[in-house]
């Protein structure tokens, strides 16, 4: 199969993980729908794949019980020094960490094949795109990165051209022995998990889990921990950001790029749809934006996924009707129920709950049963492509002009529905000093604070000090060109804890108050805390809200928000030398306003 590889360094590098790994066969994917369907097939005649009989060309997957999610204690940045990884990240020095999971992959991949994935992230030739090549011993993995990703032989052409790729080494960390049956879900035991980025040679390494970002590593791995760490050498942004496109009434365009937490519902606002006479709304992404400052001076953002790996539970026809319209075929669903007429199921899809159910993990399940149907992060691949509201410049090779960038989290108190930042500056500390409340669906104390700068905590692959600097030098090569930037609370709540704001497609309002501070066409109130639209100012036409909630839902108490900083400077405090003077300059002028 190497005669179809050309360039030297993949072939090298095939080589080498073929010596150490052991498989019993090597597989060069080319990305076409035969060789997905030939996939498919294999799962299917293993028992892994549940075909859907109410979906076509659907399955479901059922993942083993400890392997259902993101590991970030066992994920790594790799630097050469502690230092460089930063405070946000797990450490352990390259070669040390390569000797322990050298010893893994030895022999990892006995009676298995070796897949070789060459894809793009990004459309295929685009300035802004990046090739990487995984190496996965898992037909699952192939399956998943032909929606997610752009799996081509055209990569290897390019490659031929000269261009440069990642390497993405994957394992399920599961060799079989002569004769030995296969279990459903082969992985390894959470202490051989390994999740590795080494950022200073464009490496990765990840061992022992199947699941979603930990195995299709171009999406957290590449596009964001290795890209940003790229991004930063090379002068421009890989971020944690869903991209839309809003279209007013008279036809202008706008380009937003949002970073939310998890549990805020990011996939839903990229596909929401306007309450709004007149305007319309196109989804770009859910995910991931990498920006580039085009020859106009201005950010241009692509998405470099194909796909939607989203969170099913929750997801329904009033949360995002637009997302389940996608997944009506062609969908990978793991760790979802299955009804007894051959559909999944997850809570929150509807009000109707089944009376009974197959549970994610393969036990019948009943309305008295413990515990949820569907894992809480039991998710759907889905192609970009099948969703209705899929802007047609999605895989524009020259991306979007970001006209505003949106930071969030879900705050029950204390912050407002919207404010603008009063400069880039100011805007960079907002994104710095993001918090949301914890809720069900994270781990922890439910209504902690825990702040994720720029949504990018788990994902930045170098010292997050170093970051938020590169953000400043960002806005100083933009100038006057730069994307203006808010930050949003939908989850505010009143004493009798009823969400003030009701969010969705009612959302739409917000950002058409922010299209109109753009365009000068309304002025802003000053506060403290950053620029507060005036009262009249956002459309609540055919929405039933009260004046007083209204007034509530803006509210800027001084007292609540000194209350802030000493988190906030115990925060800024864990990026020690490398936090930047200009972040402590916005914290002593945001306590200097508050007085
Ligand atoms: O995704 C959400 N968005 C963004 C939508 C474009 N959610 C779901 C969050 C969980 C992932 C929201 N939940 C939003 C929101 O704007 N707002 C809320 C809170 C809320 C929930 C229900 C109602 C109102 C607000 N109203 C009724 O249930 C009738
Ligand atoms: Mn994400």
């Amino acid at each position: 199969m190497n005669s179809a590889v050309k360039n030297e360094k993949l072939n090298n590098w095939i080589k080498e993980v073929a010596e150490m790994c052991q498989p019993d066969d090597i597989y060069l994917c080319s990305g076409t729908k035969e060789e997905y369907d030939l996939m498919m097939a294999k799962l299917l005649a293993s028992g892994s794949a549940i075909p859907l009989k109410k979906r076509p060309n659907s399955f479901l997957f059922r993942s083993d019980p400890s392997d259902v999610a993101r590991v970030e204690d066992r994920t790594y940045i790799s630097t050469s020094s502690k230092d460089e990884a930063g405070p946000t990240n797990n450490w352990v020095a390259p070669a040390e960490l390569k000797n322990t999971m050298k010893g893994l992959y030895k022999g990892c991949m006995k009676g298995r094949t070796m897949y070789v994935i060459p894809f793009s992230m990004g459309p295929i030739g685009s300035p802004i795109s990046k090739i990487g090549v995984e190496i996965s011993d898992s037909p699952y993995v192939v399956c998943n990165m032909h929606t997610m990703t752009r799996v081509s032989s055209k990569v290897l052409e390019l490659l031929d051209a000269g261009e440069d790729f990642i390497p993405c080494l994957h394992s399920i960390g599961a060799p079989l022995a002569k004769g030995q049956k296969d279990v459903q879900w082969p992985c390894a035991p959470i202490e051989n998990k390994y999740i590795s980025h080494f950022p200073e040679e464009n490496l990765i390494w990840s061992y022992g889990s199947g699941y979603g970002g930990n195995a299709l590593l171009g999406k957290k791995c590449l596009a964001l921990r290795i890209a940003s760490a790229m991004a930063k050498r090379e002068g421009w942004l890989a971020e944690h950001m869903l991209i839309l496109r809003l279209t007013n009434p008279e036809g202008k365009q706008y380009h937003i790029a949002a970073a939310f937490p998890s549990a805020c519902g990011k996939t839903n606002l990229a596909m929401m749809q306007p309450s709004i006479k007149g305007w319309k709304c196109e989804c770009i992404g859910d995910d991931i934006a990498w920006m580039k400052i085009g020859t106009d001076g201005r950010l241009h953002a692509i998405n470099p996924e194909s796909g939607f790996f989203g969170v099913a539970p929750g997801t329904s026809y009033d949360t995002n009707p637009m997302a389940m319209d996608t997944i009506k075929e062609n969908i990978i669903f793991t760790n979802c129920a299955l009804t007894d007429d051959g559909d999944v199921w997850w809570e929150g899809i509807n009000d109707a709950v089944p009376s009974h159910l197959i549970d994610w993990k393969g036990h019948d399940w009943t309305p008295d049963s413990q515990g949820d149907a569907a894992h809480p992060n039991a998710r759907f691949t889905a192609p970009a492509a099948q969703c209705p509201v899929i802007c047609k410049d999605w895989e524009n090779p020259k991306g979007v002009p970001i006209d505003i960038f949106i930071f969030g989290g879900r705050r029950s108190s204390v912050v407002p529905l919207v404010y603008e930042a009063y400069s880039w500056d100011h805007g960079v500390f907002l994104g710095a000093t993001a918090a949301s409340e914890t809720t069900f669906a994270n781990i922890g104390a439910v209504g902690h604070l825990r702040r994720d700068p720029f949504a990018m905590k788990p994902f930045c692959g170098y010292n997050m000090g170093d970051y938020f600097q590169h953000w400043f030098n960002m806005g100083e090569k933009l100038g006057s060109k730069a994307p203006r930037i808010f930050y949003v609370n939908w989850f505010r709540k009143n004493q009798d804890g009823k969400y003030l704001w009701p969010g969705f497609s009612d959302n739409s309002r917000v950002l058409k108050w922010m299209c109109e501070r753009v365009d000068n066409k309304v002025n802003a109130e000053k506060s403290p805390i950053g620029l507060l639209p005036k009262e009249a100012d956002i459309d609540l036409a055919g929405l039933n809200i009260s004046s007083e909630n209204m007034k509530e839902l803006m509210e800027v108490s001084l007292k609540e928000w000194k209350a802030e900083i000493p988190d906030i400077e115990n925060h800024f405090a864990t990026f020690g030398k490398r936090l930047p003077e200009s972040l402590k300059k916005q914290l002593k002028e945001l306590a200097a306003r508050l007085g």
